[in-house]
């Protein structure tokens, strides 16, 4: 089986470019510097890769990287993502499970295909992701309202969205994507009316609030069977806001921590998780007093990564 093998990569990508709030690019830093890394190694026991710095990638000038089918930074998103794909790919073609911590969405873009070109390699088999968040990030260029690429990931990794431009995503090849039947999202509450259609058009399972977050769970994972490697994307908006406060786009009405921690964990039971995102956690947004919101934020996107990685509290 392809189970871990106690080895952790860790990829810190402090990048904002996908949407327009300054501050998300600090994320991976404020969950460092919390004390994650070390609690993965010590009381995990993970035997960590990772190259000590928060990646920081310079950004085109506005001039140089103009709007492209209405896309905000396409050159910079692009180049950004296909750096990260190729260090995520180095991690996972070494049996290493790998932990991207960001920055906003548009990372995923990076952490998927990287990961899925992997266990492509290796193992021969294809991905499955679960897309644990408030939105479902399947917008297409043209279906998008805001032009913010951290809306579009989950159209490029499907292939929904093509781009031949090489310099515009269209380094993406076959072996990079992703099958709208290998997804499963959870935690939906803000779709766009466009993507609202392509949900219906594909008829992949989106999770279903009817019923409580144990059987959601039982359903994912039937869903994805025991024989596919899953990469679990996790975007802190999935939860309420009552828990994760310090993030873009804030959505009332979310998952509570205890919900999101036992998607984790029970990802991580299922013995199949081979990489982890959290994006999103952005410490500067901020609506509390004295960093309460931020603090709380950090924490819960530090809880959520220490379930995923087999911290369990029984
Ligand atoms: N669907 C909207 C809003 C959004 C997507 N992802 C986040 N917000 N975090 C869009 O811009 O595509
Ligand atoms: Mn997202
Ligand atoms: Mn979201």
């Amino acid at each position: 089986k392809f189970v871990a093998n106690g080895e952790l990569g860790v990829v810190a990508v402090g990048f904002s470019g996908g949407q327009g709030k300054a501050g998300v690019d600090i994320g991976p830093a404020a969950m460092i510097e919390s004390g994650l890394l070390t609690k993965l190694k010590e009381d995990l026991g993970y035997e960590v890769h990772h190259d000590d710095t928060v990646h920081s990638y310079k950004e085109l000038t506005p001039e140089s990287d103009p709007p492209f089918r209405g896309m905000k930074n396409p050159k910079t998103v692009s180049a950004v993502t296909r750096k990260i794909s190729e260090q995520v790919y180095e991690h996972a073609k070494e049996g290493r499970t790998v932990l991207t911590l960001g920055g906003d969405h548009s990372i995923a873009i990076g952490t998927i295909s990287g990961t899925a070109k992997a266990i492509r390699e290796r193992l021969n088999r294809e991905l499955a992701v679960i897309w644990v968040d408030a939105h479902t990030d399947i917008n297409t260029p043209e279906g998008s309202d805001s032009g913010n690429v951290h809306g579009m990931p989950v159209s490029f990794l499907t292939g929904l969205a093509k781009e031949e431009r090489e310099d515009v995503f269209g380094w993406l090849k076959s072996e990079h994507m992703l099958s709208l039947k290998k997804l499963v999202y959870i935690g939906l509450r803000d779709v766009d009316r466009f993507e609202k259609q392509v949900l219906r058009d594909h008829k992949f399972i989106a999770n279903n609030r009817r019923h409580g977050i144990g059987k959601v769970m039982e359903m994912a994972l039937g869903y994805i069977g025991t024989d596919t490697p899953i990469h679990l994307s996790f975007d802190v908006d999935a939860l309420d806001p009552m828990w994760a406060p310090s993030t873009g786009t804030p959505v009332r009405g979310g998952l509570t921590l205890r919900e999101g921690d036992f998607i984790a964990e029970c990802v991580h039971e299922s013995g199949s998780m081979v990489a982890m995102d959290l994006v999103e956690v952005n410490p500067c947004l901020d609506p509390g007093v004295d960093n309460i919101g931020s603090d709380e934020t950090v924490r819960a996107g530090c809880s959520l990564v220490r379930c995923g990685l087999g911290e369990s509290l029984l």
